[in-house]
């Protein structure tokens, strides 16, 4: 090669060479308004979204430990799906069931679910493990269970019908698979899913991260749902597909749903659930936001985690978010449909907003003595006028709070941020520092600053 300064001729050359280059895109892009087909320039792989099979351990890895290899889960209002180790495989005993069942004092129903309980006890393991679940039928009819959003092998899917036979009523079938992910999972029927789900069978299964650098202080599981129990019955309505009357968290409704007690600087993680039978749920805190770092799909890069103080969290997903806890005080938490934080009485009510009522209810007293009429200025009166309720039912709104009456039911619970809590027991309400409670202003306050009222 010539070392002498760029020639004239390799000047000549390189300028053919990009009026030969601008011909060509020229030609590229008349070719392509002309409707004609290029080929296209090969695209990189997408990376894998599922462990590769071949990429799988073949080393059965000893089996996680509570405190050992993770910090177990909260569920509150629920349980932990206990767990024995036979030959290196965690094995669990699921059995599905007619349960009673109370979402909030006031309202039992008779419901099904899994070892007594809706939601059903949370199973908890972690990555590399190997499970083997037993679930034994005591319904009236078959079921199965599908684990929802696990890998496993195709015929231990749960899909009756297509990945295995129905459990009868009164058999056991089991389940076994590796456990190759980590993140929160559910497991529901996949038989007769409208009316076992409505019903109250579900739960969430965890799966954590092996030797994973960070653990949260307090790792929580709400899974909600939603259910029509019309006024005065005691057994949900599985037909129901629009006008659900009571919203819940682990299938409790405020004031049934437990705090979430937290201690000051706590690392908290919450793994929401969804497996109501119609609605998405935008879930609403107060006072902090949160990064979402996973779905029911795994986890979210870093980079693409966002900051949020609601997370939708639709039918059949779930989201798990993180933050620090870094202020005290009584940090509300709730579905932000505000139908869903209502609960039996109201739902079919006529609006009676504005509606001057005397003409009503001197009319409406001749016949029933303790008619009252009411919503004509809003509905804040009607949880807290202890409005008598048919039997076996909740009132509208919300229970007694300790500044007053919380119009908010349904799917709505309070985390409990205190300098030291004890394990999650109730610390009771928040103890507000002096001045920094809203309340009336002074009519020196309001001429201070200019308010006419
Ligand atoms: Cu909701």
């Amino acid at each position: 090669m010539s070392d002498t300064p760029i020639s004239r001729r390799a000047l000549l050359e390189q300028g053919v060479t990009v009026l030969t280059a601008t011909a060509a895109v020229a030609s590229l892009v008349q070719a392509q308004h002309a409707g004609m087909h290029m080929p296209e320039p090969a695209a990189p792989p997408l990376p894998p979204t599922q462990p590769s099979r071949s990429r799988r351990s073949k080393v059965r890895l000893s089996p996680g430990q509570p405190q050992r290899d993770y910090t177990p889960v909260i569920t509150p209002n629920g349980a932990t799906l206990p767990f024995r180790i036979v030959d290196r495989v965690k094995v669990f005993h699921l059995t599905a069931g007619v349960i009673q069942h109370e979402f909030a004092p006031g309202l039992k129903a008779t419901c099904w679910g899994y070892n007594g309980l809706t939601p059903g006890p949370t199973i908890e393991a972690v990555e590399g493990d190997r499970v083997r679940i037993y679930v034994t039928n005591q319904l009236p009819e078959p079921t199965s269970v599908h684990w929802h959003g696990l890998f496993v092998p195709s015929g231990m899917d749960g899909v009756s019908g297509v990945s295995q036979a129905p459990i009868p009523p009164g058999e056991t079938f089991m389940y076994e698979f590796d456990l190759d992910q980590y993140g929160t999972y559910m497991y529901h029927p996949h038989y007769d899913e409208m009316t076992q789900q409505a019903l109250g069978m579900m739960g969430m299964f965890v799966i954590h991260q092996r030797g994973a650098r960070r653990r949260p202080d307090k790792d929580f599981v709400m899974l909600s749902s939603e259910w029509k129990i019309a006024l005065g019955t005691a057994r949900p309505d599985p037909n129901e597909m629009t006008d659900f009357n009571v919203l819940t968290f682990n299938s409790k409704a405020f004031p049934g749903t437990a705090p979430l007690v937290i201690q000051r600087g706590d690392d908290v993680r919450i793994r929401f659930g969804n497996l109501s039978a119609m609605s998405h749920h935008p879930i609403h805190v107060h006072g902090l936001a949160w990064r979402v770092v996973g779905t029911d799909g795994g986890q979210v890069e870093r980079t693409a985690q966002r900051l949020e103080s609601t997370t939708l969290v639709p039918v059949g997903t779930t989201r798990t978010v993180e933050f620090s806890a870094d202020v005290s005080g009584d940090w509300s938490m709730h579905c932000h449909m505000t139908h869903h934080t209502m609960t039996q009485m109201g739902h079919s009510g006529v609006n009676l907003n504005g509606v001057d009522e005397t003409k009503i209810d001197a009319a409406t007293a001749s016949l029933l003595p303790q008619y009252m009429t009411m919503g004509q200025t809003g509905m804040g009166d009607h949880g807290a006028m202890k409005m008598p309720v048919p039997r076996n039912s909740i009132p509208m709104q919300g229970a007694p709070g300790p500044k007053g009456h919380v119009d908010m039911g349904g799917m709505f619970t309070v985390l409990k941020v205190r300098d030291r809590v004890t394990g999650q027991t109730d610390p009771g309400w928040y103890a507000d520092p002096p001045g920094t409670v809203a309340r009336a202003a002074t009519p020196d306050e309001l001429k201070r600053d200019g308010i006419v009222v």
